[in-house]
């Protein structure tokens, strides 16, 4: 007879069979619907690949499993998502992790100013031990991370002026994210930051409530953020994750095989996503031109302006995170760098 760790083990083995042969038929999966909410419009980088992920899903529960993507704010900016997943309400989201500083502080890591240089550095803290720590703060909050998406380099845009340099950003009423790293980063440069949700920002633009903001190419693109904003400045200042996530509530009731569908699915949209939102990214500046943005660069001398006033928020950050997790990023990142 078979010892019971033998017995686990082989139970072990054929649930990764499972997995990984995505057997749906005899996984343990039952009919389930997902109601997975996001900020940006159908068309666009999140859009697309939120339709993947359903698709995946789909695909890998042999049907059982459906993901009603529900785009456009339309179930309400990140924050309220959140809250109807914490509660229960709503199953599944993807939105900025801006948005979860009130909820998990770590995830203001993610906010700091010139954080990592390029999209590789990017990937192996998102990916790594960094970025899973930063995600498992979620679960004793009423959220689990599955996955960080790309949302991008965020550049500078308004309707007043070019800004060329530091003192250009006076008296600019600029619309930030809700969270205060975002606040104190745009106070620093002289900007006259206003926190507003995502789902507000095309109409506070539009009738000049506000002047300014700052997002990734590709969502001044597919947000039409040119329709309202004449001057975009190459800034690059932080590097924004978006961070798919459940309610604890509905994957505490998944069984172990609907768990791994949901894990895998965002995975592999996750790598479709970063490499379509790079692709689009690259092409999206000449687009921009071509809308009518008149497009600056900085000097280096005023991007090192700027980079100094922004960075001043650091030492809040690192205290804000922990000083443990704020080390273990510096030297992770230390370590890529010299690989
Ligand atoms: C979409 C937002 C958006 C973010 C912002 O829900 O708020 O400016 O960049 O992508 O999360």
């Amino acid at each position: 007879t078979l010892t019971l760790s033998r017995r686990l083990a082989l139970i072990a083995a054929a649930a990764l069979a499972v997995t990984a042969t995505t057997s749906a038929q005899a996984a343990d999966i039952k009919p389930r619907l997902i109601r997975f909410g996001y900020g940006l419009a159908e068309n666009s980088n999140q859009g697309r690949a939120v339709k993947v992920f359903a698709d995946e899903v789909q695909k890998l529960s042999g049907g059982k499993m459906r993901v009603r993507a529900i785009g456009g704010a339309a179930l309400g900016p990140d924050t309220q998502m959140q809250q109807a997943l914490i509660g229960g309400a709503q199953e599944m989201m993807v939105g900025s992790t801006a948005t979860l500083v009130g909820i998990a502080k770590e995830m203001a890591l993610w906010d700091t100013p010139f954080l990592v240089n390029n999209v590789r550095e990017a990937d192996a803290l998102l990916d790594g031990p960094v970025g899973d720590k930063v995600r498992g703060k979620l679960a004793e909050k009423g959220m689990v991370g599955l996955a960080y998406w790309e949302n991008g380099f965020r550049n500078l845009t308004n309707s007043k002026h070019a800004v060329t340099k530091l003192e250009d950003l006076n008296g600019i009423k600029l619309r930030v994210m809700q969270n205060n790293v975002f606040l104190d980063s745009f106070k620093q440069l002289g900007a006259n930051a206003v926190p507003l949700p995502y789902s507000e920002l095309f109409t506070a633009l539009e009738t000049n409530a506000v002047d300014g903001q700052e997002n990734p190419y590709n969502t001044i693109l597919s947000a039409k953020f040119y329709e309202v904003q004449k001057y975009l400045t190459v800034t690059n200042h932080v590097y924004s994750p978006w961070i798919v996530t459940v309610s604890r509530k509905f994957w505490d009731g998944l069984s172990k095989d609907e768990q791994a569908v949901l894990q895998q699915a965002a995975i592999k949209s996750r790598d479709f996503e970063r490499k379509d939102t790079r692709d689009e990214a690259a092409k999206a500046l000449a687009e921009l031109k071509t809308k009518g943005m008149q497009v600056n660069e900085l000097s280096a001398a005023e991007a090192a302006r700027m980079r100094d006033k922004l960075t001043r928020v650091n030492a809040g950050i690192a205290t804000q995170v922990g000083m443990d997790l704020w080390n273990e990023t510096q030297g992770q990142l230390a370590k890529l760098r010299a690989g």
